[in-house]
């Protein structure tokens, strides 16, 4: 009696797979059934993207970063860690791991997934970092909508770069939901309050607020507990006060100036 050989194939149509039993008694090719199902490749992934609004939330209109390097990392030896997969998002801003361009995913392995390249604001050159991590409303569909990168900083070779950790289990499936939001830096944003002349007891004087850079609206909080979307504050200090106005832009970037009052008793001649 011969011994029936099963060859065992699988072809790879983003998720679609089938597979061909080959027998060796009657050289037949058997196909599966497209109703029947088999494991769908392991893949990781999926999204860079520029988070307009500063949200954390992947918004309709928000693009996709296109043509950034992104590197795949497990440690096979503690402390240290190897390249084993590599790519670069498509015009979409989409990017994958799977078996064409990184090592066989294995059960139980922690792996990260690092962005190797700066990233600039879309269309500009203001430097962009991670935007706000698993923000939104908590649901079985929040991964999919949110960001889950961080900076690196804990004596990895790529300390400084956004990196996402993530670890499989048995029975490993595609992973879609490791998404990179980015936002603007702050660095742009700069406050001055206007210089302020000696104050009469009694009197009032308006601090104006002249703000550069940053993204419209502002919003203005003062050390006296007095808060404001307007440019100005009127004071009446009795003593000699120092105010500091802290300006928070819509990206929630912010940046404080200080000025000091001084108070006098203003003697008035009346003729
Ligand atoms: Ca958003
Ligand atoms: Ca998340
Ligand atoms: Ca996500
Ligand atoms: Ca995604």
């Amino acid at each position: 009696m011969k011994t029936a050989i099963l060859t065992l194939c699988t072809t790879i149509l983003f998720g679609a797979s089938a597979w061909y039993l080959f027998n060796s008694n009657d050289s037949s090719i058997q196909e599966s059934s497209s109703s029947e199902s088999v494991l769908a490749p392991s893949v990781l992934g999926d999204f860079l993207w520029y988070d307009s609004n500063h949200d954390g939330i992947q918004d309709p209109g928000e693009p996709g970063l296109n043509g950034v390097r992104v590197h795949l990392y497990t440690s096979y030896v503690a402390g240290t860690y190897t390249v084993v997969g590599q790519t670069t998002t498509n015009v979409d801003g989409v990017y994958i791991f799977d078996d064409t361009n990184s090592v066989p995913f294995e059960d139980n392995r922690t792996y990260y997934i690092v962005v190797e390249d700066d990233i600039n604001e879309p269309g500009t050159f203001n430097p962009t970092g991670p935007t706000i991590p698993n923000a939104g409303p908590i649901g079985p569909t929040q991964d999919d909508f949110d960001s889950d990168a961080f900076i690196a900083n804990g004596g990895f070779p790529f300390d400084g770069r956004p990196y996402i950790v993530y670890t499989t289990t048995t029975g490993f499936a595609p992973i879609t939901n490791l998404d990179f939001g980015f936002y603007t830096l702050c660095s742009g944003l700069d406050v001055n309050i206007d210089l302020v002349d000696e104050i009469c007891l009694g009197g009032t004087v308006r601090l104006n607020v002249l703000v550069d850079g940053g993204v419209e609206p502002y919003g203005y909080d003062w050390s006296d507990g007095f808060s404001s979307p307007d440019p100005y504050h009127d004071v009446s200090p009795t003593v000699n006060t120092t105010y500091t106005v802290t300006v928070t832009d819509d990206l929630g970037c912010t940046a404080t100036s200080s000025v000091d009052t001084r108070v006098r008793r203003c003697v008035w001649i009346l003729r």
